[in-house]
């Protein structure tokens, strides 16, 4: 390659991170189904590009989805999970793999192939989001509310509803939270919480990251409890014999 061209290629790879951002898709990252037996997963090598899409998400004008990786789980029953997302374990604060991690967890899922995946940049979306007040929105990601966002089809709006969050604010590396859900199909966004790293040479850096979600088993009941049950069901029997007995006489 000449100089030329490998000035070319240097100056269009500058330019590409915004356009290569991935739209919402969870490829590789389906954590699967859960029910109250409980389990545990960790999906490790993943990325995401810059240290502040997350909180880039709490202010007024939004912020961009591209900027945080999407995962999903779904859940039979309801159950207490945890859920942490770490920088890769060689990290240091100041490299690329230093990620800060925040994250938020959603009821919802985005579209799924072999429909369109959804982002900002849609023209449905961005009709959407200049239909909504206030100013002017730079995304459709929020990181402690509900949320909206569609595809090139045009197809309905999904609907990402906010059910909980957690951030890195002791700056370690990992975000971690614990969350009561009910049965459904959830998506989660991880993103970076260091909200001055959305300038000059810090954009576009990729961060990788890893992220583990700990479904708890549902306790097995105490003795006392058993006890109570089976009082309980002793009472039961005690009253159908009764009302028994006051059929037959
Ligand atoms: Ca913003
Ligand atoms: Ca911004
Ligand atoms: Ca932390």
């Amino acid at each position: 390659m000449n100089m030329r061209y490998s000035l070319l290629a240097a100056a269009v790879a500058a330019a590409l991170p915004v356009a290569a951002q991935a739209h919402i898709s969870y490829t590789g990252r389906n954590f699967g189904t859960f029910d109250n037996l409980g389990g545990s997963v960790t999906i490790a090598n993943q990325t995401v590009s810059g240290n502040y899409g997350w909180a880039d998400g709490l202010d007024d004008d939004y912020g961009d989805s591209h900027r945080l990786r999407a995962f999903r789980f779904t859940l039979t029953d309801t159950v207490t999970l945890t859920f942490t997302a770490m920088a890769n374990a060689s990290a240091t604060p100041a490299s690329v793999d230093g990620l800060l991690p925040g994250f938020s967890i959603y009821s919802g899922l985005a579209h799924l192939t072999p429909l369109q995946p959804d982002h900002d940049f849609a023209a449905a979306t961005q009709a959407y989001l200049a239909s909504l007040p206030g100013v002017p929105k730079e995304g459709a990601f929020r990181s402690m509310a509900d949320w909206k966002v569609t595809n090139d089809s045009g197809d309905p709006l999904s609907v990402f509803t906010y059910m909980g969050s957690a951030f890195d604010a002791d700056l370690d590396g990992i975000a971690t939270g614990t969350f009561t859900l009910g049965p459904g199909d959830y998506s989660v966004f991880v993103g970076g919480v260091n909200y001055v790293a959305q300038i000059g040479a810090l954009i576009n850096p990729n961060y990788g990251l890893s992220a583990t979600l700990a479904v708890a088993a549902a306790p097995v009941p105490e003795p006392e409890t058993w006890a109570m049950l089976l009082a309980g069901l002793g009472l039961v029997g005690f009253s159908a014999r009764r009302r028994m007995r006051g059929v037959a006489a």
